[in-house]
Parts: structure tokens; C-alpha cells; sequence
């Protein structure tokens, strides 16, 4: 086997579903308790901006009561003992990558814990409800919004993730259903420049014929299993 030096993990909603994180798109996942069109719109936060607003107050809030998984754990290890170059770009607003162990995570849809004001366009790290419209930290005014992305916007970093997926050996896909563009895409964009490609993934998704491997089974038991054997080749 090649030798790995640079790897690209991607992790979705299915690294975060066995600490009690509810998926989007499967049965009994966010999607079926709210139309994605009225909570991860621009055009639905316009609409509806309280209905929006304790949307993510409610996540934000249940974040307290999970924690991570081995899957979060394991990839923290990874970062820590593999000695090439490592990126890893999370779609999930959550913070379990930080709170495994992960130091340098890239959230390309934003994240929970962080508010974006709608006046100054700043970003603030912030932990509490914003149902009850609080004054952005930078300039006072009560504009803030969930600093997610959602669809229609632009995800966040992608020259980054763009560059790192051009020079990446190895791109790994972890618990995502790849439905959801330009994240769905990063397997053919690496694919051009001949680099390995692995799903881990509960099950097939819209993504799976285009990895070289796929792995099919819960993250938490698949994830430290394959950091196990890329640090026993490093
Ligand atoms: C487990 C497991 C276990 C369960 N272990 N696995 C037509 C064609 C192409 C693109 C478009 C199109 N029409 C519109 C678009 C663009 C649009 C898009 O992709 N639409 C699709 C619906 C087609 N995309 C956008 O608008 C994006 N912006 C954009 O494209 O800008 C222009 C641009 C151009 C060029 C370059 C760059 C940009 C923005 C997308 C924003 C997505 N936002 C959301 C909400 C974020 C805030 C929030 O959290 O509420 O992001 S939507 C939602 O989906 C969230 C997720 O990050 C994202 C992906 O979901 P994910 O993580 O895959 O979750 P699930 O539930 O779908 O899957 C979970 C998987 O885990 C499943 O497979 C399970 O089996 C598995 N699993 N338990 C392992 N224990």
C-alpha cells in the first residue's frame, strides 16, 4: 500500500447520531419534524424568524446534555500521533470534534456555539438563546442569527478545503449522506487527481459509488478501527 501523508476527512451528521444527535435525513431525523425549507432557508428565517430562531436554541441548549464518541475520539487521536498533514472538515454545527479532542476542525457550515450579526457581518462566539434577540458583542445591534449555512449560502473555507482535497492522498468520508452539495462533491474532486477514497457510513449513501472503498456499520466502531491501522502503517 502507498504511503499516506496528506488525508482529508469529511464527517457528517452520522459521527454525532451515537451521542443522541439527531440525523437530517433519517426516519425521525430533523428533517421529518421541520421543513427544511422553513429552518435552513434565508428565505425561511425572513419568514419566520422566531420559529427559526428557537430552532437552533433548542440545539444549541441539548448540546449540554450529549457528549462524544469514539468516532470523535479516535479522530482526535489521529490528529494528535499521525505525522503527515491532516484536515478535518466537519458539515456538522455541533461541537463534539472540539470537546474528543480535535484541535484544528474546520465547520463549513458554521457552527452552534457562534453568533453572526446580520448588521456588521461579524462573527461572535456565543453560547445562549437568541429567540429573545439579543445585541450583537461588536456593534449592539440586535441582528444576530445562528451563524450556520444554510442552503443557497456559501459554506465557509472551501479555497481551503479545495486546496487540501487537491493535494490529499487520501479523502475519508464519515457518516454522511452525501445529498448535500459542495460537500457531495469532494469525492469526484479528489478522484481526478488519483487519490484514495473511503466511506464509512451506516449504511450505502448517494456517495458510495464513487469511493474506492466503503466501509458500512456504526462510526463508533469502524472510526477508531480504521485509525488503528493507518497509525499502525504510519
Ligand atoms: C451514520 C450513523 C452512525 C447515521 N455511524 N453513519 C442541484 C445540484 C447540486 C447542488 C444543488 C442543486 N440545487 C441546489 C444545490 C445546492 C445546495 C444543495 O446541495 N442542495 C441539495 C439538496 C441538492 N447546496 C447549497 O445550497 C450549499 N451552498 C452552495 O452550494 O453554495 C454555492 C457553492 C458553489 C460552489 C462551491 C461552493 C458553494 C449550502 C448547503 C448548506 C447545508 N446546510 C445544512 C444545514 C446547516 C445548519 C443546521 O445544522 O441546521 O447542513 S443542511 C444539512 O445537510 C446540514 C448538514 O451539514 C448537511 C448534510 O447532512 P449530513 O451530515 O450528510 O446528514 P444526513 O442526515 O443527510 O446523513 C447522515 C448519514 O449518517 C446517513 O447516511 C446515515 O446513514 C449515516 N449514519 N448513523 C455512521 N452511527
Amino acid at each position: 500500500m502507498a504511503e499516506i501523508k496528506r488525508i482529508v476527512i469529511l464527517t457528517g451528521a452520522g459521527i454525532s447520531a451515537e451521542s443522541g444527535i439527531d440525523t437530517f435525513r433519517s426516519a425521525g431525523g430533523l428533517w421529518e419534524q421541520h421543513r427544511v425549507e422553513d429552518v435552513a432557508t434565508p428565505e425561511g428565517f425572513a419568514r419566520n424568524p422566531d420559529l427559526v430562531l428557537g430552532f437552533y436554541d433548542a440545539r444549541r441548549e441539548a448540546l449540554a446534555s450529549v457528549e462524544p464518541n469514539d468516532a470523535h475520539r479516535a479522530l482526535a487521536r489521529l490528529e494528535r500521533e499521525f505525522a503527515g498533514d491532516l484536515l478535518l472538515v466537519t458539515q456538522n454545527v455541533d461541537d463534539l470534534h472540539e470537546r474528543g479532542g480535535s484541535r484544528r476542525v474546520l465547520h463549513m457550515h458554521g457552527e452552534l456555539k457562534s453568533a453572526l450579526c446580520a448588521a456588521c457581518e461579524m462573527r461572535s462566539a456565543w453560547d445562549a438563546p437568541m429567540s429573545d434577540r439579543p445585541q450583537c458583542p461588536i456593534c449592539q445591534a440586535p441582528s444576530l442569527r445562528p451563524d450556520v449555512v444554510w442552503f443557497g449560502e456559501m459554506p465557509y473555507q472551501m479555497e481551503r478545503i479545495y486546496a487540501a482535497l487537491s493535494q490529499a492522498d487520501l479523502f475519508v468520508s464519515i457518516g454522511t449522506s452525501g445529498a448535500v452539495y459542495p460537500a457531495a462533491g469532494f469525492v469526484q474532486e479528489v478522484q481526478r487527481t488519483g487519490a484514495d477514497t473511503l466511506e464509512l457510513n451506516l449504511d450505502a449513501s448517494d456517495g458510495t459509488p464513487f469511493f474506492r472503498e466503503a466501509r458500512h456499520g456504526p462510526a463508533g466502531s469502524l472510526v477508531p478501527q480504521w485509525v488503528d491501522e493507518v497509525l499502525a502503517r504510519a
